[in-house]
């Protein structure tokens, strides 16, 4: 069997929500990064000119979240039928919704908005929707890519100076610490390379 290759920068950006994937399945795969920006010869083998690529043997798949998608409908990860893959969707689309608007806050009013109005307007939802569930998962009785997904989301604003206001959401520490106790998950980002991105 072939190992499946991941290929991306020296960085998180793109390419970790599939890399976290990978390691909560258990999936062995060769995550090369690129230190000296795209090869021609790679390049032109690009579907969409872009990294991450992924490659796995019977498919060449770009987009980061086609390529998390088809991983996570693979194993079993997306959700158990139709109704749990499509609210496991709305979960993974959620996430959009309090990234982007924190990355086109750059001066400072914006900022303070952000941290004031936006984030615990979004991340208030994550919240509940998480109770409502259980607190455990997002959707169904167990782990998706959904909850990974978040749990991403919830990373990068912990990176971003927001751990503080993070702390008003009791469900969310709690799912944020269990995702990050299950054992390859604290493996991986124990030996996860310090990146600027
Ligand atoms: N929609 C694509 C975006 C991919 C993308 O923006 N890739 C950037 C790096 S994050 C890239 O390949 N940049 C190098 C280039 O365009 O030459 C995805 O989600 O995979």
């Amino acid at each position: 069997m072939t190992v499946p290759t991941l290929t991306y920068f020296n960085g998180r950006g793109k390419a970790e929500i599939i890399r976290l994937i990978l390691t909560y399945l258990k999936i062995e795969f060769k995550d090369e990064r690129l230190t000296a920006g795209v090869p021609e010869e790679l390049r032109a083998r690009l579907p969409y000119a872009q990294v991450p690529l992924y490659q796995d043997g019977e498919i060449t798949l770009a987009q980061s979240a086609a390529i998390s998608r088809y991983i996570a409908n693979k194993h079993n990860f997306a959700g158990a039928n139709a109704v749990e893959k499509a609210l496991v969707d709305a979960v993974v689309d959620s996430v959009a919704d309090v990234i982007a608007p924190f990355r086109a806050a750059t001066d400072d009013a914006a900022k303070l908005k952000y941290k004031n109005e936006t984030l615990p307007k979004f991340v208030g939802r994550w919240e509940a929707n998480l109770k409502a569930n259980g607190g455990q998962y997002f959707v169904g009785s167990g782990y998706t890519w959904g909850d990974l997904c978040i749990y991403y989301g919830l990373f990068f604003l912990h990176s971003s100076g927001l751990a503080e206001e993070l702390k008003q959401f009791p469900t969310l520490s709690a799912f944020y610490t269990a995702i990050e106790s299950i054992p390859q998950i604290a493996a991986y980002l124990q030996a996860r390379p310090v990146t600027a991105f």
